[in-house]
This record gives structure tokens, C-alpha cells and sequence, in this order.
């Protein structure tokens, strides 16, 4: 990949694709091209294909997703696999049809059985049933894997796909209904102690485990494949450890400086009970990440303390 070229990350007002662009800007790319939804609406497969037509990228970056937390992934599959299908449908088809020469697909650790061997290497990809809360997102994922690799394996398309683990870091969805986990409790928590209150709500048992990753190890991740790999089968992008749910809430409890108690809400889904990915293809090709999930709960804070209480309140 030449500094120098056209390159197009869909979904750049996200938190996977925001980091994506802000990496390779401190990279040198000096080309990048960017669109927001109601610039250029990915869903619409005549716009996105005027867009690779006109544009001509010559690498993209796929972050454009509609994503969320347990709740709204249980509470609206249909966005969830139609919006998804119809958004890679779309630019992984212009993509090929207009001459992109890189394209870097982003999935989910979701796609994997609910009961995979942990840690989860990548072919355990479709050996067992998924996780109902998020089957409708994982689906669409998988398939937007498969149409990578069809393109690869039958016109030598150069379409890889990376499946990061759950993702948190500056710029993540804080509304609570929709929101994962870690933005979740940074909220609540931070709320909490403003308010003088003695409790906290966590969904769930507290019991599952769950693999946190910066979404700036994530960005540094995705450049390092779009510069150097270009194998079609997919690839984990984890941080090699995980914590509970309750692990998670003590420790955001000690960054935000809340000491009083955590109440758990069985009533809430638990999702599934672990899913830890083995990164160790990706290690093994020569990236690590860099964030500690500590240092990574203090800055992601700190950055929320800066927002407009309108932002953090969204
Ligand atoms: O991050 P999260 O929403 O998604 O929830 P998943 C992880 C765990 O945290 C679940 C618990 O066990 C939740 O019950 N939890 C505790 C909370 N308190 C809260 C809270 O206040 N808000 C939220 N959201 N959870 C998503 C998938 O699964 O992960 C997506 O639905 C995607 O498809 C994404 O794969 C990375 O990790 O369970």
C-alpha cells in the first residue's frame, strides 16, 4: 500500500472506523476518503456504486456496520442482519466491480458457536450453533466473510477479513439502551457518584467473560493487514485475555473513584458465557497490541469527562 493511495473507510463516524482513519493519517496516508451516512448511504446499492465509480479507490477499509450492545442486537434483528447485508453487499461488490485492489472486512467475535473451544481458534468458524442474542448480526458477518473469500477464491480479489473482539475506546456509543458493556458501566458509574448514590446496575449475572480490546490496537491491527497480509482466510484480533463482567465493573468502579456496591439484574441477558479469542495467527505474523485494559479504562474516561454533557448523554 502506497502512501500516496486513494483509500475509503466506510464508517469512519464509528468507533472501529474513526480509529481506523485517525491511524493511518498518523501513518502518512495522505489519501483518504470519507463519506457520512447522509453524504453517501451505504445501504443504497446505486449511490454506493456511483460512489466507487466516480471515487475509484484503490483500498478500503470496511467499518461501516450497524452495531450495539446484548439489548439492541436482541431487540432488533432485522436492522441487525438486514443493514449489515445490505451495507457489505453493497460496497464489497462496487468494491469489486470498480477496481479496488485491498479490501480489509471487519466481523465480530459473535460469529463463533456460543459453545466454542476457548480460546476460539478461527476454524471453529461455523462448528455449532450461535448465540441467540446476536445470531441476526453474526450471520450477517459470516456472510460478509464468505462473499470476501468467494471473491478471492473465484477472481483473486485481494478481500480479507479480521474479527476483532468486543472493542471499547474514545468515541463509543454511551446511550445506555444500545450501547456495550464498557461504555455502559463508565456511564452508570461516573453517574452514580455524581449523584451520591450507594448502587450501581449490572445486566446480568456478572459471570460471563468478555475480551476487551483499545480500539486503537484495533486501528493499528487493520493497518498492519492492509499493508501486509492478504490471505483470505480470516483473522482473530483479540488482546489474549479476558475478564468477568464483575471484574469488569470493580475495575471501572476504581477508575471512575466510586466506592459503593454493585447490584446484579438476573433479569437481563447474559449473552454468551465466554468468548475468548486465539490471536495467535495474528501474533505470530508479528502484531501485538499495545493498551493495557487498565490504562485503556482511565484514558476512555478521561475522554468522556471532555464530552459535552449533550454527548455523554445521547
Ligand atoms: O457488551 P455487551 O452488550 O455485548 O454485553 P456482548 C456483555 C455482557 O455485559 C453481557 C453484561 O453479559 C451483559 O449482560 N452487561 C452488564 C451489560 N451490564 C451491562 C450494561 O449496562 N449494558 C450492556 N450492554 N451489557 C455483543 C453482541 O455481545 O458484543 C454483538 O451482541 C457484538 O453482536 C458485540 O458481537 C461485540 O459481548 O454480549
Amino acid at each position: 500500500m502506497e502512501k500516496t493511495d486513494r483509500i475509503f473507510v466506510a464508517g469512519h463516524r464509528g468507533l472501529a472506523g474513526g480509529a481506523i482513519l485517525g491511524e493511518l493519517q498518523r501513518a502518512g496516508y495522505s489519501n483518504l476518503l470519507t463519506r457520512t451516512s447522509t453524504e453517501l448511504n451505504l445501504r443504497d446499492r446505486g449511490a454506493t456504486r456511483t460512489f466507487f465509480e466516480e471515487e475509484r479507490p484503490r483500498v478500503v477499509a470496511l467499518a461501516a456496520a450497524k452495531v450495539g450492545g446484548i439489548q439492541a442486537n436482541n431487540d432488533h434483528p432485522v436492522e441487525f442482519l438486514l443493514w449489515n447485508l445490505q451495507i457489505q453487499n453493497n460496497v464489497i461488490e462496487a468494491a469489486a466491480d470498480f477496481g479496488v485492489e485491498k479490501l480489509l472486512f471487519l466481523g465480530s467475535s459473535c460469529i463463533y458457536p456460543k459453545f466454542a473451544p476457548q480460546p476460539i481458534p478461527e476454524d471453529a468458524l461455523l462448528t455449532g450453533a450461535l448465540e441467540p442474542t446476536n445470531e441476526a448480526y453474526a450471520i450477517a458477518k459470516i456472510a460478509g466473510i464468505k462473499l470476501c473469500q468467494a471473491y478471492a477464491r473465484q477472481l483473486g480479489k485481494r478481500f480479507i477479513s479480521a474479527m476483532p473482539t468486543n472493542l471499547y475506546g474514545p468515541g463509543d456509543n454511551f446511550d445506555l439502551a444500545s450501547s456495550h458493556v464498557l461504555p455502559a458501566l463508565l456511564r452508570k458509574v461516573h453517574e452514580a457518584k455524581q449523584r451520591g448514590e450507594r448502587e450501581v446496575v449490572v445486566w446480568g449475572t456478572g459471570t460471563p467473560r468478555r475480551e476487551f480490546l483499545h480500539v486503537d490496537d484495533l486501528a493499528c491491527a487493520c493497518r498492519f493487514l492492509l499493508e501486509q497480509h492478504d490471505d483470505p482466510a480470516l483473522i482473530n484480533v483479540g488482546c489474549g485475555e479476558d475478564v468477568t463482567i464483575r471484574e469488569l465493573a470493580e475495575t471501572i468502579c476504581e477508575v471512575v473513584g466510586f466506592g459503593g456496591s454493585l447490584v446484579f439484574d438476573a433479569t437481563k441477558p447474559d449473552g454468551t458465557p465466554r468468548k475468548l479469542m486465539d490471536s495467535s495467527r495474528l501474533r505470530r505474523l508479528g502484531w501485538q497490541p499495545a493498551i493495557s485494559l487498565r490504562d485503556g479504562l482511565r484514558s476512555t474516561y478521561e475522554w468522556f469527562l471532555r464530552q459535552p454533557a449533550t454527548i455523554r448523554e445521547t
